[in-house]
């Protein structure tokens, strides 16, 4: 990795950026996913490259769904595994949730490597390898999936990825928590909690409510999850992008 000083003032953004870059290089991450990357910029851009109130309220959300979920599973791509491979881990420890590798852009070497990666970060079990079950209605490889793993599960994480995929878990009738920067992509609009951040803040606050939450009745996290509506934290989105826009305007 290059050396960025630390007092660039857009130090986090070009970490991130050298991270997929480095992904890229060493065969994790597909080289669309330096385009993924470059959509996800430009939107958090717009958002004000922070947690915004919605966002964290989105993920104390989804940690309350993941410690209700009776067969949850983390799925990983590419882009997920360069940018976030130890909260990854983290997560599936702390809620004993598997990890799946799914990839749109599918390669069994990079399905390999992926999965060495996670297991340098800590990982016990990675799914992924070995698919023997099909999303149904789903042509892509990402259709390819483990009957242990995302096939059977009730909660499924889905960090940055097309909308696809999404869209035929929820109609398998499963509750789908994703990560996008964009409040207008698909994956965004049908997931059940979506999740409008940079994975890379995103991931560290679940982790966060998921310790703050765990042990608490399953009623209090209920009511936590019952209080959620899609349309509002999408709205919120785009309502601080408008803001952040507009103020910009002013201030030429
Ligand atoms: O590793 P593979 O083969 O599974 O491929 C992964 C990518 C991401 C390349 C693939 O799923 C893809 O092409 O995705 P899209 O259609 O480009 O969508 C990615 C979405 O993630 C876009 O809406 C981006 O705005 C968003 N995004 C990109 N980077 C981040 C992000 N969201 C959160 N955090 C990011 N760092």
């Amino acid at each position: 990795m290059i050396h960025i000083p630390k007092d660039h003032p857009r130090y986090q953004s070009l970490v991130t950026r050298e991270r997929i870059v480095d992904g890229v290089e060493s065969g994790i991450t597909s080289v669309t996913g330096l385009i993924a990357q470059g959509r996800g910029e430009a939107f958090d851009y717009l958002i004000g490259e922070c947690t915004t109130p919605s966002a964290r309220a989105a993920e104390r959300i989804a940690a309350a769904m993941l410690l209700l979920a009776r067969t949850p599973v983390i799925s990983v791509n590419g882009n997920a595994a360069a940018l976030v491979p130890g909260e990854l881990v983290e997560l599936s420890i702390l809620l004993d949730a598997p990890l799946e590798v799914n990839l749109f852009y599918r390669t069994e070497e990079r399905v390999l490597k992926i999965i060495e990666h996670l297991k340098a970060h800590g990982a016990r079990h990675v799914l992924g390898a070995d698919p023997d079950a099909s999303i149904p209605g789903l042509s892509s490889e990402r259709g390819r999936v483990c009957s242990e793993g995302i096939y059977s599960a009730d909660v499924v994480f889905v960090p940055l990825e097309d909308g696809d995929r999404c869209e035929a878990l929820v109609a398998m009738g499963k509750l789908i928590i994703a990560v996008d920067l964009n409040p207008l992509s698909r994956t965004a609009r049908c997931a059940t909690v979506p999740v409008i951040d940079n994975i890379t803040r995103a991931l560290p606050n679940i982790i966060d409510s998921v310790r703050e939450l765990k042990g608490q009745p399953e009623v209090y996290l209920q009511e936590i999850v019952e209080g959620y509506n899609n349309k509002k934290g999408l709205d919120a989105a785009l309502e601080t992008i408008c803001n952040n826009l507009m103020e910009h305007s002013r201030s030429q």
